[in-house]
């Protein structure tokens, strides 16, 4: 008898251990489905747009709402509400804009970003959007720096990575360079006397002398060279063709010049890529 309540005194408590391990481990997958499906339905199914930290006027933050505005944030938010997707902006340095498309750690950059060759090969663009130039920026009291061609022996500033980069070093004569991570740094780098110039965007750099910079600085000389802005997305993205589609009706249907209008004042004088 004895040996038998024994026995059984040991199932009840094996029975038990065993309950608990299922219920442990049951309780475990529980919590490891909860984070699949928060991955499937919400974060992990939320598009990753990287964006520019600041370029005025298509994505900067709003200092009063501290929210990102522009007009590349716009245009965004009209794609992704016509295509029925989430996505959550995430501010970083231009130049890690590529790396992070090419690693998978962003879905789309959203940076005003040129349409160059050597890019293409490394991610997709949609198709153009905007049409811009490149502009020289000085000092507002500044007199003997009219166009690019009186760069000989002055310093430009410029940012990091980008078209103006690698056009302020191909400028016959000028001694240096000084590359900044971000526009502002460059900005202010002319402002306090460490540049002499700056080259970048012709609408930031517009837009810039406009508003923040305005009573500071003067843009001076011709707009250089034609490019085209184009949102940037991993290679061989399946988005390419829906944001395509998109983007052609909004240049049709009025969308993409509402959005124009409302950042530049006036109405585009020429839409890069409607038919
Ligand atoms: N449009 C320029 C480039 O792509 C600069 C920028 O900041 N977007 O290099």
């Amino acid at each position: 008898m004895k040996v038998l309540k024994k026995i059984g005194l040991l199932l009840m408590v094996l029975v038990l251990a065993i309950g608990l391990t299922a219920c442990g481990s049951s309780s475990n997958e529980g919590s490891d489905s909860q984070d699949k499906s928060a991955a499937e339905n919400g974060v992990g199914e939320k598009l990753i747009v990287g964006t520019d930290t600041s370029f005025v006027p298509f994505e900067f933050m709003d200092q009063e709402t501290q929210k990102y505005v522009g007009f590349d944030i716009d245009l965004w938010a009209a794609i992704a509400e016509e295509l029925g997707l989430e996505y959550e902006l995430k501010p970083m340095d231009f130049n890690g804009l590529i790396p992070a498309l090419q690693s998978g750690t962003i879905d789309v950059a959203l940076a005003g970003m040129t349409i160059k060759e050597e890019r293409k090969e490394k991610v997709d663009f949609a198709l153009p959007y905007y049409d811009a130039g490149l502009l020289v920026l000085v000092r507002a009291d500044n007199e003997d720096i009219k166009s690019v061609d009186d760069l000989k022996g002055k310093v430009v500033a410029t940012k990091t990575g980008t078209t103006s980069y690698d056009y302020s070093v191909a400028v016959e004569g000028v001694k240096e360079v000084k590359p900044f991570p971000n526009i502002d740094g460059a900005y202010m780098e002319l402002i306090n006397g460490g540049a002499d110039a700056v080259i970048f965007d012709s609408p930031n750099v517009l837009y810039f002398a406009a508003n923040k910079g305005k009573g500071q600085v003067k843009p001076v000389g011709d707009i250089l060279e034609g490019q085209q802005y184009g949102i940037a997305f991993p290679k061989g993205s399946e988005l390419v063709d829906d944001v395509n589609q998109v983007l052609q009706k909004f240049f049709e249907n009025g969308k993409y010049e509402e959005i124009y209008v409302k950042w530049f004042g006036q109405k585009p004088q020429h839409i890069p890529s409607a038919k």
